[in-house]
């Protein structure tokens, strides 16, 4: 053990408050440069530190998704924790950790919360985006209340503490003292991979990924790549090389790490145009996304997890079956169907992992969702992209079929939900509020009129009462909701940071005896010219297309 020389407390004022510091969907996610201005981040930590319970004398778990700033944010945060009295610090071997693997250690571990240091999805280095997220004890997103409650606390800060002292080694596994504080420094990967062992038959899936089955995983050059190389190659034996870009990068290799069609293009030429795999997959900046890939076949995210709610009982950590399921607004009712068949609880949170917490811990669900390409269960409290791979690969194992066989013969069983996420990026911001806001103000005129040729059932802006706790929270969405159960949302992204995102989201359910291999944009085509008519998108953001289809 050693001792970190010259460790002394210091207070250091601010010579005004910050008053940007709200946090959205997920952490306070802002361009790198914003994250340099000087005390940005110490103010937000600060914040935190004071409003999330029992940090003093507490364990906290820090890490981050490698980005450009990671290394840098963990010495700071680190003192910052000693200076305000937490117990313990646990931290990782080059500051790696997923969001799901800090899930899993805040849990393990009985600690206070944990700092995960990430914008995920969003571009990283000097140019790109930086986040900080703030969980909680259960391992999860904060929720709004101590959100709102640290944005608070931002605005009237004075200053923050911090302790000097040498940094801390993080080039390998050790123990450090700083001030009182004693820092753990772990391999953030084993804990995870063991996890992940209990929950799905490793032997089986050896036997898979061994054979003749070919697989691709893209980690995009972010958080991922030690995690799946540990666990696909290794623990599994698949082929040397079937991990592609596993090595994390500050800059995620120029790319946009983000697992969907758009932005993991090299692997969906590779399954949707190719021949030579069975299936891919991908993950986000933090590994908190997955994207599942067949031999010429997409897996929409909804459709994933009634995928995994029809089949869960294949794998060994949910062999006794679901307590129940959730999903977020916006996501397709393709769970609903399957949980209803199952005789399953289903549940409709707003959107964002925070708010499947509560019904976590009471134990009401086990599996849940997100369209936004974000699965998971309750074995941690955030959503995790290589459980969703991996749950992936145990249902082929044990099913012995395709991607492609596996999703024809869910949708003749259940029917399916055509569905489809068009989103327009970096939208000037008083654009997208105009848009949003008038259509928002048309709501109540909106019920009984006609919308691509059915009827509009109701209109509304989605409010969401927890089951659990009973907080209410509103304005999640403008809901239309039309007569044949068809339906268009649109919401307002929280997570972007340049200019505002306006996300439209389409869904049209067609029974098992209706045509159920035709293309989502053909299916939605009526929505689609509907939905533009009545909110003049083309024409209030000045944009033909969307930038990024789903
Ligand atoms: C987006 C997604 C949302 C997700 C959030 C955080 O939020 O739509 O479903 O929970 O990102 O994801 P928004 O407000 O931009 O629509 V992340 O993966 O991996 O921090
Ligand atoms: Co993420």
């Amino acid at each position: 053990m050693t001792t970190s020389p010259a460790a002394a407390l210091t207070t250091v004022a601010l010579a005004q408050p910050f008053t940007d510091q709200k946090p959205g969907t997920s952490g306070l996610r802002k361009s790198s440069r914003q994250f340099q201005t000087p005390h940005y981040l110490e103010s937000f930590v600060e914040a935190s530190l004071r409003v999330v319970p029992g940090v003093e004398g507490g364990i906290l778990v820090l890490g981050g998704d490698g980005r450009f700033g990671n290394l840098a944010a963990i010495q700071t945060i680190a003192r910052m924790a000693a200076a305000h009295g937490v117990a313990r610090l646990i931290t990782t071997t080059g500051g790696i950790l997923s969001t799901p693997a800090a899930s899993h250690l805040i849990r393990r571990h009985q600690a206070v919360g944990g700092i995960i240091l990430s914008a995920s999805h969003n571009p990283g280095g000097p140019e790109g985006d930086f986040g900080v997220k703030i969980n909680g004890a259960n391992g999860g997103p904060a929720p709004e209340s101590i959100t709102d409650a640290i944005y608070q606390a931002t605005l009237t800060l004075e200053g923050y503490r911090i302790l000097e002292a040498d940094p801390v080694p993080l080039d390998q596994p050790g123990s450090f003292q700083l001030g009182s504080m004693a820092v753990e420094v772990i391999d953030g990967v084993s804990d995870y991979g063991a996890l992940m062992q209990q929950l799905f038959d490793f032997d089986r899936l050896a036997a898979l990924l061994k054979g003749d089955f070919r697989f691709a995983f893209d980690a995009l050059h972010a958080v991922t790549g030690p995690y799946a190389t540990q666990i696909f190659e290794r623990q599994l034996g698949a082929p040397a090389g079937t991990v592609r870009n596993g090595v994390p990068l500050e800059d995620f290799g120029g790319g946009h790490p983000d697992p969907n069609l758009t932005y993991a293009h090299d692997l969906a030429a590779l399954l949707l145009e190719g021949d030579a795999h069975d299936f891919g997959a991908a993950c986000d900046g933090d590994g908190d996304r997955n994207m599942i890939l067949g031999r010429r076949c997409f897996v929409n995210p909804s459709d994933s997890l009634a995928v995994l709610t029809a089949n869960a009982t294949l794998a060994p950590g949910y062999a006794d079956g679901l307590a129940g399921v959730a999903r977020s607004m916006p996501t397709s009712a393709a769970a609903d169907v399957v949980a209803k068949a199952l005789g399953l609880p289903c549940f409709e949170t707003p959107t964002g992992w925070k708010f499947f917490g509560n019904l976590l811990d009471a134990g009401r669900i086990t599996l849940c969702g997100e369209e936004s390409f974000g699965t998971g269960s309750n074995h941690i409290r955030e959503k995790d992209g290589l459980w969703a791979v991996l749950f992936w690969l145990q249902i082929l194992a044990v099913r012995g079929c395709s991607v492609a066989e596996v999703m024809a013969d869910h949708w003749r069983r259940y029917g399916r939900h055509y569905y489809s996420r068009h989103d327009y990026e970096a939208i000037e911001s008083d654009a997208a509020h105009g848009l949003y806001g008038r259509v928002k103000g048309m709501l109540p005129s909106l019920v009984g009129e006609r919308f691509a040729g059915r009827a509009i059932a109701t209109a509304d802006d989605f409010a969401y009462t927890d089951p659990v706790d009973g907080s209410v929270t509103q304005g999640q969405g403008l809901r239309l909701l039309l007569d044949d159960g068809s339906r268009v949302v649109l919401r307002l992204s929280g997570t972007g940071t340049q200019g505002a995102t306006l996300r439209v989201y389409l869904e049209s359910y067609v029974p098992p005896s209706g045509a159920l291999a035709e293309d989502p944009q053909v299916a939605l085509a009526d929505l689609i010219t509907a939905i533009d008519d009545l909110a003049q998108i083309k024409a209030r953001t000045g944009m033909e297309r969307p930038t990024v289809i789903t």
